[in-house]
């Protein structure tokens, strides 16, 4: 067999891989290793496919081809082809945001079933920010008119996006200065493929700075209306208890997973699961009662709002259907892999697709759309129900790890602990008792050791008093290993263990999905304001130490846009250009207050977070 201790240090992991290798099954560890040796220019970044003239490829020993056809060098392919990542990803969540207003929209007009307003608070406060005033008018008239503003910020040609308004003064006169400052989602992702196309821009550093404009209009603009529009639509996330892992399936009940990103569908399933009528008929068919667990970002939502399971992180989504005992694995879009269709055809699992934007070999189709939105959703939970006798009891196995976590951490619920204001925490962080805040984020990647990089970081970092904030594939990494309980306090330093015991938090605060470390923007620049200085002067770094997508590039260039400098715990393919490494690690910081670093190592990499969190407490004048 493999040795399957190297690939992860999750045990419920570990013990899945085991079985895997027993009943001959393939996972994405093993594809990774038969992809071994990779592209070499590939990884350095250094191959162009923008043109049918090549593709092209420059040797990075000196010795072949220099330049492509059309003359690019090796600086210009590597800007190019990471402008195409970061259009990508800031895509990836500007449209899943643009779905979530829409929905939005049909609620206010009275056409989405199911869907209501949650948080009408909230929708006030987002009103004000577009001086949309409620005097007068029904709840409904107020959603039509912001559904409509808010649509009107990804086809915007002039900005500026509202809510980049909500970063400190400082901050936007920086953005406006370095000519990055953007002028609507959708336009600049369109703006990033003209100028990747054959003979457009063709200057490393102009291309990188439309990079970092782009990643701007995704943070503060796309992923930021997906999370505010979300908590109107589904409410405001508050601390709740929850398990995680994939332990939290259970032996005696019809298990439903729901995987992907939007909670537009999650919501809704996890409300058809709970109707009586569902539950009668799973008992009809033996089971003892449906239950729902996440994975990926669509768990977070759940996770974050009702305190839904979550069965694992992004490597853990094939080994939850090895266990034998997933009568439906429900999806809708990003991080899904296709080899779920072909593994779900050696199970009784039912892979059901339900977004009209993604499909995979091997699903049962049930599209979604908001107008029959309940409807469907219990057509999925039927289906799961059905499949129940279908399950072969030999053929379960399901891990017994699982932890308990404290979730729920949205910006308004750790404001309202702190008693509305970011005082308290500000003088934590004064006193030194608190050193400052670590953002830790993202994705998991078979070239590391799965969850490793994550929960060692993050230990290492809460160990030296700094407060964690986690979304994303850490946040689930940190829930398995303990860390997101209020107990996980006795692991943090002397200053910021008696914090989280006073509070009755974790010294790991989740704040949600991907699209939430929007969240950590809003608390940063609440952080900020209230200190009169920009958010590149806070003791803060990030760090996201197994990422993989394309959306995590353009979250990595928007929060180093915003001022926190980052560490990447995987090599981003940008080496083979000198200028681009340079200008990423070191010349961006004279643009916009900070830089990437690369840090495999999780022990290193907490080093240098608390070392730059050392030199902004310096620059505030507070001791070390
Ligand atoms: Ni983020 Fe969520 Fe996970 Fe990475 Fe994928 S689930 S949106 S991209 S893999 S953290």
């Amino acid at each position: 067999g493999k040795n399957v201790s190297e690939r992860s240090i999750d045990p419920a992991t570990r013990a899945m891989l085991l079985e895997a290798d027993r009943a001959g099954i393939e996972t994405a560890w093993d594809r990774f290793d038969k992809q071994q040796p990779q592209c070499g220019f590939g990884i350095l970044g250094v191959c162009c496919r923008n043109c049918n003239m090549g593709p092209c490829r420059i040797d990075p020993f000196g010795e072949g081809a220099d330049r492509g056809v059309c003359g690019a060098t090796a600086d210009i392919i590597v800007a190019r082809n990471l402008l195409r990542m970061i259009a990508a990803g800031a895509a990836a969540h500007s449209d899943h945001a643009r779905d979530a207003v829409l929905a939005f929209k049909k609620m206010a007009e009275g056409e989405a079933e199911g869907y209501q307003i949650k948080d009408g608070a909230k929708m006030n406060a987002l009103a004000a920010e577009y001086g949309i005033s409620p005097e007068g008018r029904s709840p409904e008239e107020v959603a039509l008119e912001l559904a409509n503003v808010l649509l009107s910020e990804f086809g915007k040609q002039e900005g500026p996006i509202t809510f980049t308004r909500r970063a400190p003064a400082k901050r936007q006169s920086v953005w406006e200065k370095a000519g990055i400052d953007p002028r609507g989602v959708d336009r600049e992702i369109v703006e990033c493929m003209h100028r990747t196309h054959i003979g457009v821009d063709n200057d490393p550093v102009h291309l990188l700075l439309h990079g970092l404009r782009t990643s701007i209009s995704d943070g503060w603009g796309g992923s930021m209306i997906a999370t505010d529009v979300q908590d109107v639509l589904f409410g405001t996330p508050t601390p709740v208890m929850s398990e995680s892992n994939l332990g939290v399936l259970k032996s005696d009940e019809v298990n439903i997973i729901v995987h992907g990103h939007e909670p537009i569908l999650s919501e809704m399933i996890v409300a058809a699961a709970e109707d009586p009528e569902m539950v009668a008929l799973a008992i009809e068919m033996g089971a003892k009662g449906i239950s729902v667990s996440g994975i990926c970002c669509t768990g977070n939502e759940v996770l974050m709002r009702h305190g839904i399971p979550t069965a694992g992180n992004f490597l853990q989504q094939e080994l939850a259907v090895i266990t034998g005992a997933v009568e439906a694995m429900v999806v809708d879009v990003q991080c899904i892999m296709p080899a779920l269709g072909n593994l779900a055809g050696c199970y009784h699992t039912k892979f059901i697709s339900t977004s009209p934007k993604a499909d995979f070999p091997g699903t049962l189709r049930m599209e979604y759309h908001e107008e029959k939105a309940l409807e469907t959703a219990r057509e999925i939970v039927r289906a799961a129900v059905e499949n129940y006798p279908n399950r072969d009891p030999g053929r379960v196995n399901i891990p017994r790890e699982k932890s308990g976590c404290m979730v729920g951490f949205s910006a308004e619920a750790i404001l309202g602990a702190l008693g509305g204001t970011p005082q308290p925490l500000v003088d934590a962080i004064v006193s030194g008792s608190i050193k400052g805040v670590g953002a830790v984020v993202g994705c998991n990647n078979p070239k590391v050791q799965h969850d490793f990089g994550h929960v060692n970081l993050v230990r290492e970092l809460i160990r030296n008093d700094v407060l964690v904030v986690t979304t994303g594939c850490n946040a689930i990494a940190c829930a398995k290993a303990g860390l997101l309980l209020p107990e996980a306090a006795k692991e943090a330093g002397p200053g910021l263990r008696p914090i989280c015991e006073a509070l009755g938090v974790p010294p790991v605060l989740h704040m949600g999905s991907c699209v939430d470390i929007s969240r950590i923007l809003v608390l940063a620049a609440a952080l900020a304001n209230h200190l009169g200085v920009d958010i590149s002067d806070l003791p803060a770094a990030g760090a996201a130490p197994e990422w993989m997508s394309e959306k995590a590039v353009s979250i990595g260039a928007y929060v180093i846009a915003s001022g926190v400098y980052t560490v990447l715990g995987t090599v981003p393919p940008v080496l083979g250009s000198p200028e681009v490494t340079s200008v990423l690690t070191k010349g961006v910081e004279g643009v916009v207050g900070a830089s990437f670093a690369v840090e495999p190592d999780p022990f290193k990499a907490a080093k240098l977070m608390i070392a730059k969190i050392e030199e902004k407490r310096e620059g505030l004048g507070l001791s070390a």
